[in-house]
């Protein structure tokens, strides 16, 4: 096993959350990109709970929770390049605005990219960066799966309305945020803010740049490319288009 070793699935927002935390590390690290359903062999393998992502450290230390993999970078950085800035008033201001796009807005835009998805489609979404074996299983198992997350999450019209309306709001308060053009939802340089926000939010707005399996607009569902569309021409939703083009690439 890889000294850094991260089981992620394709299209989660907080598995892309962990991926862009340790691609701005820099260091090389091993990404095991899963199915949905068919993840837990993975996770077992590396004594994990039930979630992606997840990430082993030099074999021995396990964090199972995306917010965990992004302190545990944050560590790895000096003073000046925190995500979570030393000053104690900044940093939990930064980590509140984390927790709420972690309760109130990762879930919705779960809700929203999966719900009007085809078989064919989440076949397609989940498939790619797996490995061959789990894609051979997916093929006779992703009627099962799919209709397993469909009832999980409850994923119907009058919900997917209901996620629609709180990304909505989610954005908006964003753009107070961005107030008078800020390149930062906090301060002036990049925070942990702008990396959560963006991760789960791209997801939602189908960025190319996207590191894990992002919808592709054009072949989108007609119900998420409308919200796209108006969502993308926001003051949040720019933003979080641009950081993809900045930052996605970069290294800290
Ligand atoms: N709080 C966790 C949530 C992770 C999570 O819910 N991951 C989903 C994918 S988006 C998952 O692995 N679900 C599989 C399952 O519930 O069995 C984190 O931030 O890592």
């Amino acid at each position: 096993m890889a000294n850094l070793y991260l089981v992620t699935m394709g299209p989660s927002p907080y598995s892309e959350k962990a991926r862009w935390s340790m691609d701005l590390l820099g260091r090389s690290y091993t990404e095991e990109r899963c199915i949905p359903g068919l993840h837990r062999a993975a996770l077992k393998r590396i004594h994990a709970g039930n979630t992606c992502p997840a990430l082993v450290v030099h074999k021995k230390d396990l964090f199972t929770d995306s917010s965990d993999i992004l302190r545990w970078v944050d560590a790895q950085l000096p003073g000046h390049q925190k995500l979570f800035p030393e000053d104690p008033i900044q940093g939990s201001v930064i980590k509140d605005f984390c927790q709420r796009c972690d309760t109130k807005l990762a879930p919705e835009v779960i809700a929203f990219v999966q719900t009007f998805l085809t078989r064919a489609q989440f076949v397609e979404l989940c498939s790619k960066g797996a490995a061959e074996d789990q894609v051979k299983k997916f093929r006779w198992m992703s009627f099962f799966i799919h209709f397993g997350l469909k009832s999980k999450l409850k994923l119907n019209p009058s919900n997917f309305k209901m996620s629609v309306k709180r990304i909505g709001q989610f954005f908006e308060s964003v753009d107070h945020l961005l107030h008078g053009g800020k390149n930062y939802l906090y301060g002036d340089k990049i925070s942990a803010a702008d990396i959560v926000f963006a991760s789960y939010a791209g997801a939602a707005l189908c960025i190319p740049e996207y590191g894990g399996n992002a919808l592709n607009f054009q072949d989108a569902p007609d119900e998420v490319r409308e919200e796209v569309k108006r969502w993308r021409e926001t003051a949040a939703g720019k933003f979080v288009q641009s950081l993809y083009k900045d930052w996605r690439k970069r290294r800290l």
